[in-house]
């Protein structure tokens, strides 16, 4: 059967990749309702070769609808996902807004799909933020193997995450730069271009920032585990597409690279890219466009005795968001409707 699918907020960086990887992965989508604010109402937007109007996001916007796709925003999906939901929509949304929520499974396909089954109790599913979903996917098979008492994880991560008015931002910065002209700036605190800031999202009293915690406390929802302990410095780099993250575990059993190499052959949604020799590993303009999670430069961590590091590399607006968003939505069209 098909399902009618809405998108809200698919004008914007996420919802066009939303569009993409439906249609790359032939979702049976029978219609299709793309929803934004007043700005876009009336531009058109193209999916499988048809063009679909844009259309308001409000509270009536989903009668008939069987999966709602967010990513228009926090503010956005507390204010319309439980009206979709009402609606008999299941809701996939890809804000923080309800990923903490007891009663909302936060989900990544490859790390706790079985949570799926509690979208019941509000309509809504949860997609964690970019940075976790890719450490996870990474470090799941490490985890049943050996058991992760501690991540430390520094992030490395590209502006598409803060929206298509960072994308321009940087390339608009860069031209400045070259043309030898005062450098524009709105988005971010500083002049992006040629620089790193270790600042994204806003800062919290125990002086982390909004994202750090989220990689704590995701990391624990996910893993079913509230006493993991996880550690995070989050840094905004001049990369249009792509999270890197330098990754440090401390296990509870000893394993070594090779075997973590072996692990992270087979495991899904994973590539293995680790052949420093040969000069590769992941890198953030090779997992652009890609759906896997790039994994490389595995090695032991010779200062404990059982710890690894590794560089995990993806597609933030991808994995990151709109395919594991299309993903969630592929296992409750497939178990649940
Ligand atoms: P619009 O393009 O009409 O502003 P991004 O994160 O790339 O900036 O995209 C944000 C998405 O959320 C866009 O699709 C944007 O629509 C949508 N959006 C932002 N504010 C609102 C709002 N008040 N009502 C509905 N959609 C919104
Ligand atoms: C970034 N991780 O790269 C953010 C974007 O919690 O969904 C996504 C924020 C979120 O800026």
């Amino acid at each position: 059967r098909k399902y009618n699918v809405a998108v809200a907020g698919a004008t914007g960086a996420v919802g066009g990749a939303m569009l993409e990887v439906l249609e790359r992965r032939d979702f049976p989508v029978g219609e299709l309702r793309l929803l934004a604010s007043s700005r876009s109402v009336g531009k058109k937007l193209t999916f499988k070769g048809a063009e679909h109007p844009v259309q308001l996001l409000a509270p009536d916007a989903f009668a008939g609808i069987d999966i709602a796709l967010f990513s228009a925003g926090g503010d956005r999906s507390l204010e319309f996902a439980p009206a979709a939901a009402a609606a008999g929509a299941v809701v996939v949304d890809n804000s923080s807004a309800f990923r903490m929520d007891p009663e909302v499974p936060l989900v990544v396909p490859e790390v706790n799909p079985h949570a799926i089954a509690q979208y019941k109790n509000k309509g809504i599913i949860a997609n964690p933020n970019c940075s976790t979903i890719q450490m996870l996917v990474a470090l799941k098979p490490i985890h049943d193997a050996v058991k992760i008492k501690r991540i430390v994880v520094s992030t490395y991560q590209a502006v598409s995450g803060s929206g298509a008015e960072a994308i321009d931002e940087l390339e608009k910065q860069v031209r400045a730069w070259a043309a030898g002209q005062p450098l524009p700036r709105e988005v971010y605190p500083h002049q992006i271009a040629f620089n790193c800031l270790p600042h994204i999202d806003a800062f919290l009293d125990n002086g982390y920032t909004k994202e750090e915690m989220k990689m704590v406390n995701e990391t624990r929802k996910m893993f079913e585990d509230p006493t993991i302990g996880v550690t995070a410095t989050t840094v905004r780099v001049p990369v249009f597409y792509g999270h890197s993250e330098a990754v440090n575990i401390e296990t509870e059993k000893k394993i070594s690279a090779a075997e973590v190499r072996e692990l992270l052959a087979v495991a899904p949604g994973v590539k293995l890219v680790d052949e420093p020799t040969l000069s590769q590993y992941p890198m953030a303009l090779d997992c652009a466009g890609k759906f896997e999670t790039l994994v490389g430069r595995i090695r032991e961590d010779e200062s404990i005795a059982n710890g690894i590091n590794l560089w995990v590399v993806a597609d933030n607006i991808l994995k990151g968001a709109a395919l594991n968003t299309v993903q969630i939505a592929e296992i409750v069209a497939r178990d649940y409707l």
